[in-house]
Formats: structure tokens, sequence, C-alpha cells
């Protein structure tokens, strides 16, 4: 196995926009995890292969060296911590924007502390540590944009592309909080014991990035 370079990615907009990427790398997906249910996707090298994996969990596999390499955004990078992990290339894909957000027009709760709904809930707490906010933080799994109309928090922290999925729902973008890209994540031990196969990867991904 040592010879096999394993790349762990989820499927959706992080697979679609790092595939041409992996085709310049000479890497070709032998299926379509849309339509596949193989979350070991054989590509058209024999010794590279694709782990299709939730996104929350790319930085794990990769931590744990049950991948070699992984394709992450900065969002779920941050909540993870970075720990055996390098990021040596912002692949500038999947780029969106971390915010905080709420109801039209929302200036404040009428008493007591903020009560914030978020699947990010160190970032949340790190941005409202940074402005000395004493804030409560709700941990959510996904569709934080209900939590304000039924009362559940104030508002939310989330990632934004359009805000078309605000709007959709009466709120608005509130606070910037970080510019969000999807990164390159490589194994410390992979980086060192594959080095040679890992660092020329990584140069035919970043000129298809530059290019
Ligand atoms: O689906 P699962 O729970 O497994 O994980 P996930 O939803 O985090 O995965 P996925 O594939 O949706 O997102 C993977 C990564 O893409 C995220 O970690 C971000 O780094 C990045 N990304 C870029 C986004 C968006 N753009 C984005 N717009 N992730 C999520 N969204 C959501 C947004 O929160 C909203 O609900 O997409 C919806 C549409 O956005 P608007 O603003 O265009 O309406
Ligand atoms: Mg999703």
């Amino acid at each position: 196995m040592n010879d096999m370079l394993t790349i762990a990615l989820s499927k959706g907009r992080i697979f679609k926009e790092t595939l041409p990427l992996l085709a310049a790398a000479g890497v070709e997906p032998a299926e379509d995890p849309e339509t596949s249910r193989k979350l070991i996707l054989p590509t058209n090298r024999d010794d590279v292969r694709l782990l299709i994996v939730r996104a929350s969990d790319v930085p794990t596999y990769v931590q744990w060296g049950a991948a070699d390499l992984g394709v992450a955004g900065k969002d779920v990078l941050m909540e993870h911590g970075g720990e055996g992990l390098y990021e040596p290339v912002d692949l500038k894909i999947a780029r969106c924007k971390l915010m905080t957000a709420g109801p039209v027009g929302f200036t404040g709760p009428a008493n007591g502390r903020l009560r914030v709904a978020s699947k990010y809930v160190k970032s949340t707490r790190a941005h409202f540590a940074a402005k000395g906010e004493q804030v409560d933080v709700i941990k959510l799994y996904g569709s934080m944009e209900l939590a304000p109309l039924v009362g559940l928090a104030d508002i939310i922290v989330d990632v934004v592309d359009t805000g078309n999925t605000l709007r959709a729902n009466g709120l608005e973008p509130m606070e910037h909080i970080a510019d969000i890209s999807s990164r390159l994540i490589v194994n410390r031990a992979a980086m060192k014991m594959k080095s040679a196969r890992i660092k020329e990867f990584m140069s035919l991904v970043e000129s298809a990035v530059a290019g």
C-alpha cells in the first residue's frame, strides 16, 4: 500500500471543482461519485484512489493517515484545528464567506445574551471572544437558517455564497468573519514517507491552480 496515494474528498461542489485539478495531475476517477455507491473510487491510475467522505470528515481521514491527501474547506479546517496536517496549497475553489447573519434589521436581543446557532462552534466562539462579547453558542449540524425563524437562536454563523438562501428565509448577512476556499491538505507522516510522489502531485496541482 505504500505506493498507493489515497485522496479524501467530499462529493458535490468540492468534487466537481477538484476534478480539473486532478486531471491536471493525470488523475481521472473511474466512476462518478454522484451515481456510484462506492466509497473508494478507483482512478485511471493503479496507484491513486479517492475516498468519498463527508466534507467535515476529510481532515480526520488525513490526520490519521487513512488518506495521504485531502481537499477541505477552510471553514472545516478551522473547526478541525489542523492537528497532524499540512495545508500547503490554496486551491481557490468552492469559495464563499463565513459570516454572521440574522433577521433583516436585527440589532440585538431584547434581553439577555445573544444566542448564536452554528455548525461552526469554534469559529463562532473565537469571533465573539475577539470582540469581547459574551454569547451563547448553539451547535447545529445543518439548516442553520431555520434557527432564527423559530426562536432557537437570534442569529447564525454560516458560509454564504450568493446570499440567496439567507434572503429566501428573511435573513441578511451581517459581519464578515473569514474568506473561505478549499485547501489541499497532507498527512504529516505521508509528506515524509511519500515525499517525492506527493511533491510531484502538489506541483502539478499548484500549476493548474495558477493557470
Ligand atoms: O453536506 P454535508 O453536511 O456533508 O457537508 P457540507 O454541506 O459542509 O458540504 P458541501 O459539499 O455543501 O460544502 C463543502 C464546502 O464547500 C464547505 O465546507 C465550504 O468550504 C464550501 N462552500 C462554498 C459552501 C458554499 N460555498 C455554500 N454556499 N458550503 C456551503 N454552502 C451553502 C450555504 O451555507 C447555503 O446554505 O450552500 C447554500 C447556498 O449558498 P448561497 O449563499 O449561494 O445561497
Ligand atoms: Mg451540504
